[in-house]
């Protein structure tokens, strides 16, 4: 399809600022129609929606490289420390916006596609979200990446280009989640430069063997059996207002050899291309279980592939410039682990050091403990990876070896420290013992780190008091917290223009975006009824935008008028969409018995992937899909009540719900929700929280004070003495009457006519299931809060007022402040000025 003469539209504040220059418009313009011309090969009237998004992308590419190439080599001038961020996820969303933003040519692009009749929109949604990473964590990385180059740090993220991203989610006629392979690159992407020059080979496999080396000294050898190679993808990364543009590298695998030269030889040509197939498998796919994997082969080869290719990037550049200069490497190389899924690194550095360079054990181990610092991002069990022995020794004989020296050793401080308590031994060593033999990941990143942090206040002191009390006495001072945050460009400045004309219209400057506590001003207008009206009026314009997206997506209609409620997220049952869900019921149900029910209409709004195999979020999944539908279609609650469930969740989605928010569910059983990131946006973005003390809701609380947030709930040490008194959701099964009518309806076959039990696993894992994240024992209390809601929305000032101070006082989850925090107090990296 070409596109067509945009049709104007009538925006409630301009876009932008200033106006950009003529020269730069003509020169934007220029650019886009030569790559049109000689990358697309296209011309102006045949062009494609698609063919002017890459002609854009490439345009202003142009731009950043050049920025990116100097930036490059005022780091390796000064000989700078540096900050490698290791991540096996990284959940980029589209880059166009971003980066016309970063590299402050936005304004004069979107006059120049103006000015060639170009529909903006359509170039906008012509781009893939870059989609590797699963949730909350990969999003962190991408909105690291974003403040090391804002704030001028020198930095290299590390990963893998995974061919193929996050699924993409559909649902059939019943209700069910569809996956479909997310092949995001395969006509390529504007964005990413191979550099075969800097390719790695990866030994893997194999065994060890015992040999005397040429000083007669017998040394364990590691005899790999296969190599892959690791072809590195650079994408360049601006920071917002500097000329300074980092780099995202990120590692596609490709065979050694285009062929098995023997395989080939004796006729086998076609199990020699399988073989290289096989190799180039494992850069193919992200692995969709947020939170759970289990013991996967392909995984581990995945994770050690990434780390052993950036470990020897990251020494090659340290050698070009110190040659053999190991005294040094850790005052030029900070590593940062993102979770434990690059943890193996530590083993990787130790067995460079001790077999390749032949170091005395003690100084490696000192230069390793040194350069790694680990992120700890759950408490949950599930999550905490481990690898079976027998699975890590066919891969990675020689690493297993170095760990279970590690262990030794380290097992030796512990019983220094606690003399003859074996329970304490058991506990922190890095395998663990009953039922089969198992590397505990966690424990190999805490010993080989000099700082851990949690990523919320609440979160850390449940890391020192629950999961690792041990380790926090065994090192003192080791553990930190850094408190999550998010971009505000991304998050305010690129999703919410409307918003960010208006703040930078009343601040009078364009300085809140790269200082984000400088929105505290606008609490000054909380009370200003014309403020008021302007912030609202953005708001409902939104939400507009929101509902047409909404019709076509999901055919339902919705008013832009009733209170928009989301709760946009991984489905996981500890986040509790099931809560939300119970409550849509309780509320449907009054509603039909109580047809005169005083409510402020409102849209429940969805959006949420589920993991693969995890069936019993999937059949959450179903319910919100199939009980939205009936009460969507019942002619009683309309203009009342409405239930949408977005399908495909993603970066780019959630740049469409958040601005048009009001209501924001962070509503997770307490102390289960590391941090949340989602809640950071929607306050943001003008919406209120309704949530449960649990991760950085703790501080956003703290920050929009308690009048402009609706808690409820058990707390965390509620929580524990609940379950340690024996819970048992049938008590509140049966003390709650309203609560039991709405399970049992759902277990009912009212929802699917002829189905019975369609939500069997739900109904079950609420009460004969035990109810492992409580929400019937927190369903009343969120029911009250939601009463609360209902009141406050329908006082429009109270409700204005209380969105604003939401936007004003969050200035604290800027990602720049968390990464300044990281900079300093882990880090130690200064930054390197590039203008
Ligand atoms: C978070 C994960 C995670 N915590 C394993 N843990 C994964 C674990 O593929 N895997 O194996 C993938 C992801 N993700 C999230 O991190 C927390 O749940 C959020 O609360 C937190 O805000 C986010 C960023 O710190």
């Amino acid at each position: 399809k070409t596109t067509t003469k945009k049709t104007a539209k009538k925006a409630v504040v301009t876009e932008t600022k200033a106006a950009p220059s003529a020269a730069e418009v003509a020169e934007m313009k220029a650019a886009v129609l030569r790559h049109l011309n000689y990358t697309q090969a296209r011309d102006e009237g045949t062009a494609t929606a698609r063919d002017w998004q890459l002609a854009t992308s490439m345009a202003v590419r142009d731009r950043v490289l050049d920025r990116m190439i100097k930036t490059q080599e005022i780091h390796n001038d000064a000989n700078a420390r540096r900050l490698y961020y290791l991540s096996l996820e990284y959940l980029m969303g589209r880059l166009l916006i971003s980066t016309l933003h970063n590299a402050g040519v936005y304004a004069a692009t979107r006059q120049a596609l103006d000015e060639l009749g170009v529909d903006w929109e359509q170039v906008r949604r012509a781009e893939d979200d870059m989609g590797l990473g699963n949730g909350g964590l990969g999003r962190l990385a991408a909105c690291f990446l974003d403040s090391l180059a804002t704030l001028d740090l020198p930095a290299i993220g590390y990963g893998i280009n995974y061919e193929f991203g996050l699924f993409r989610q559909a649902f059939d006629e019943n209700g069910n989640q569809i996956e479909h392979p997310d092949s995001w690159m395969i006509y390529g992407t504007p964005w990413e430069f191979m550099h075969p020059e800097y390719q790695q080979e990866v030994q893997i496999y194999g065994h060890v063997e015992n040999v005397f080396d040429d000083q007669g000294n017998y040394r364990p050898i590691w005899k790999c059996s296969h190599t892959l190679v690791g072809v590195p993808h650079d994408i360049p990364i601006p920071g917002y207002g500097t000329e300074t543009v980092n780099i995202l590298r990120l590692w596609t695998s490709r065979a050694t050899e285009p062929l098995d030269l023997n395989a080939f030889n004796d006729g086998g040509y076609v199990e020699a291309v399988r073989a290289k197939a096989t190799s180039e498998t494992v850069s193919k796919v992200l692995y969709p279980n947020d939170k759970t994997e289990n013991g996967k082969e392909l995984r581990l080869v995945q994770q050690y592939f990434f780390v052993a290719c950036s470990l020897k990037d990251i020494i090659r550049r340290h050698e070009r410039i110190e040659g053999n200069g190991w005294h040094n490497f850790a005052d030029k190389v900070a590593v940062q682990l993102n979770d434990t899924h690059p943890a193996i690194a530590v083993a990787e550095l130790l067995r460079i050091l001790v077999d390749e360079e032949s170091m005395p054990w003690d100084d490696a181990w000192s230069i390793v403990t040194k350069t790694f610092a680990y992120t700890n991002h759950t408490l949950l069990p599930e999550a905490l990876e481990k690898w079976s022995v027998p699975l890590f020794s066919r891969v990675l004989p020689r690493h297993l070896q170095l760990i279970y020296e590690v262990n030794r050793r380290h097992l030796e401080e512990v019983a220094a420290k606690w003399p003859g308590d074996n329970g304490m031994l058991q506990l922190c060593s890095l395998v663990e013992e009953n039922g089969g033999k198992q590397l505990r990941m966690a424990n190999l990143a805490v010993v080989g780190s000099h700082a851990v942090n949690g990523v919320a206040a609440l979160h850390t002191e449940l890391l020192k008091k629950d999961l690792f009390p041990y380790f926090n006495s065994l090192y003192p001072g080791k553990f930190r917290n850094k408190t999550n945050g998010i971009t505000p460009r991304r998050w305010l400045v690129d999703c919410n223009p409307r918003l960010s004309a208006l703040i930078t219209e009343t601040l009078g400057h364009e300085d809140w975006p790269r200082n984000l506590d400088l929105l505290q001003d606008l609490g000054k207008y909380a009370d200003d009824a014309a403020f008021q009206k302007k912030f609202m009026d953005i708001k409902r314009a939104n939400k507009v935008d929101l509902a047409k997206l909404i019709k076509e997506l999901c055919d339902v209609e919705v008013s832009p008028d009733a209170l928009f409620d989301v709760q946009i997220k991984r489905l996981h049952e500890y986040k509790r969409q099931h809560l939300n869900l119970l409550h849509i019921v309780a509320l449907y149900r009054r509603l039909l018995q109580n047809p005169d029910l005083d409510v402020a209409p409102r849209v429940f709004l969805f959006a949420a992937k589920a993991a693969p195999g995890y069936d019993l979020a999937k059949n959450i999944i179903r319910a919100i899909n199939v009980i939205g539908n009936r009460i969507n279609n019942d002619e009683r609650v309309k203009g009342k009540l409405k239930v949408v469930f977005l399908p495909n969740y993603r970066v780019s989605l959630a740049e469409r719900i958040i601005p048009a928010a009001d209501l924001s569910e962070q509503i997770s059983t307490a102390g289960k929700e590391a941090s949340g990131t989602g809640n950071m946006k929607l306050a943001l973005n003008g919406a209120l929280t309704i949530g449960t003390l649990d991760g950085a809701n703790v501080e956003i609380k703290e920050e929009v004070g308690d009048d402009n947030i609706f808690i409820f709930g058990m707390t965390v040490d509620e929580v524990e003495a609940l379950r340690a008194s024996g819970y048992n959701p049938w008590d509140v099964y049966h003390a709650d009457e309203e609560l039991r009518a709405v399970l049992e309806w759902i277990d009912s076959d009212y929802f699917v006519p002829g189905e019975h039990h369609a939500f069997g696993p739900l109904y079950h894992s609420l009460l004969n299931g035990g109810d492992p994240f409580m929400a019937l024992a927190d369903f009343r209390a969120y029911s009250d809060a939601q009463a609360q809601v209902d009141l406050a929305y329908k006082d429009p000032q109270r409700w204005a007022k209380m969105a604003i101070l939401n936007t004003a006082r969050v200035g604290k989850f800027s990602s720049d402040r968390t990464i300044r925090e990281y900079a300093e107090d882990i880090w130690n990296l200064p930054a390197v000025p590039t203008k």
